[in-house]
Parts: structure tokens; sequence; C-alpha cells
């Protein structure tokens, strides 16, 4: 351990008590070594908030932390305060520990402040996460000298799901001869991730697209043409949806429109 000498040299002069020009001095020289004793807490201010990818690399560096201290002997140590790591999902609704280990997602060299990935973290599971971070000068001469610091890491989506239809498949039903305009049903897709505009389009024969109608934001199914049970007992389509991401994703699902009879060949 090194110890700062901040060395003092004074000369000092010494008067006896005699009146007048009787008195009689001397002269001295007096060395004086302040030694510095390690008795400052580390000075590490809140870290603010910084932002990081979902599914980022294990192993990736987010950030390093930098606490001061202004004793010359302090040997900062960090860690993470695992008890204090709070993590939100997109509701802003925290995650228990036991569904969500928080700290386990983030790794803090001890010596150098460095904080990286840990373990590859899923916006659509927390979105937003702080992490409490204990900078300890271990070298004090005063007992425990630590300081805290937050920091908020703000999870960025990626486009990473696929929209996923509600149902497995789509049937409907409707009678021969419907009006142009009739509802015949409604498809719906969800996202999970930030991107969840769908746009809805119908796949299948030419034919079969001239009867049906998809609305491509609501994604209601609407008769189109009449519709003749004779010909057709069954339309057989495909539903493709679409999300809004760059670059977007989709999925695709059958969807089955049973012609029923009007027995109108009387
Ligand atoms: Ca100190
Ligand atoms: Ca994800
Ligand atoms: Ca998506
Ligand atoms: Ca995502």
């Amino acid at each position: 351990m090194q110890t700062r000498r901040t060395a003092y040299v004074l000369s000092v002069m010494a008067l006896d008590g005699a009146p007048g020009n009787q008195q009689r001095h001397a002269y001295s020289t007096v060395n004086i070594t302040v030694m510095d004793i390690n008795n400052k807490l580390p000075i590490f201010p809140d870290q603010g908030r910084i932002s990081i990818m979902e599914n980022t690399m294990v192993g990736t560096l987010i950030t390093r932390f930098n606490a001061s201290d202004l004793d010359s002997t302090a040997i900062i140590r960090y860690a993470l305060d695992a008890n204090l790591c709070e993590a939100k999902n997109e509701r802003g609704i925290p995650l228990k520990p036991i569904d969500f280990n928080c700290s386990a997602y983030f790794l803090l060299d001890q010596f150098d402040g460095t904080l990286r990935v840990a373990k590859v973290i899923d916006r659509e599971v927390a979105e937003i996460i702080k992490l409490v971070i204990r900078a300890e000068d271990v070298a004090s001469d005063t007992g425990p000298q630590i300081a805290t610091a937050n920091l908020v890491i703000d999870v960025e989506d990626a486009n990473d799901n696929n929209p996923k239809f509600r149902e497995p498949y789509y049937k409907f039903s409707i009678t021969e001869n419907s009006k142009s305009g009739t509802l015949v049903g409604s498809v719906t897709a969800d996202d999970l991730d930030k991107n969840r505009t769908i746009t809805y389009v119908l796949e299948g024969y030419p034919e079969t697209l001239k009867l049906i109608h998809l609305d491509n934001t609501t994604g209601d199914v609407f008769v189109f043409n009449k519709i003749d049970h004779e010909v057709y007992n069954w339309l057989n389509m495909t539903v493709k949806a679409t999300d809004s991401g760059v670059p977007p994703r989709y999925s695709r699902t059958e969807m089955y429109v049973q012609v029923l009879d009007e027995n109108d060949n009387n």
C-alpha cells in the first residue's frame, strides 16, 4: 500500500522572556509530515439511463463504471446489489425475482467496473431494468466506505416475433347469394413486439378472391360478389398477417367459408 506523504518544513523562532534588548532568541527547523488517512467515501453519482437492444449477445459491454475517491490509497471494488435489482414489463408491472432473476442478466467486473450482458434479454419479458451498483473503497481506514448508484436500462425492441393468429384456422359459413358487403366473420392476429399494427391480405385462387373481401386493417371478411352454392360448397383461402416491423414478419393461416344452400333450384 502506497501512502501519500505531504511534508511541510517550518522555521520556528523561540524568544525568551527577558525585557527589551536583553531578550534572546533561537531558530529551529521543524519537519511535519501529514499522513493521508483513508476516511472519505467513494464518489459515485447516479448513472442515469442507457439503452440496449433485446437479444444483445452475451458478453457485450454495456457500460463501464468509474467511481472516484479523494483518498490516495483508495482501492475501489464494484458489485451489483442483487436484492435491489428491479425489472418491469412493458405495462410497467414489476417482475417477481422468481420469474425474472434480474441480476443474473448482468456481469459486473469487480475490478474494472465493466458491466456486460450475462444472459440474453427478451424485451417482451423485461423492458425496463433498474440496477443498483455498489462501489466500495476496500482500503478504508475508517470502517466500510460504500457508495451506491442507480443505472436504468431500457431494453429496445427488436422485431423478433411473428404475428400470431388467435385461432389455428378460421371456419365461417354464409348462405349462398348473400349480398355484397355481408359480414362473413373476422380474423385477428396479435404481435408481442411493439410493431403491432397488422395488415391482413387474402391469398388464394383468383376466382375465389373475387367472391370474398378482407379488410386489410380490421381483419373483417365480407361477401364481395354473389356466391352460388352449386358452384362452391366451400371456399378455401389463406390469410396472411404482416406486422409493421423493419423488416416485417408475417404468418399465415387457412380460412374456410362454407356456402350454405338456399334451396334456390326448385
Ligand atoms: Ca476512501
Ligand atoms: Ca423478444
Ligand atoms: Ca413482430
Ligand atoms: Ca421484440
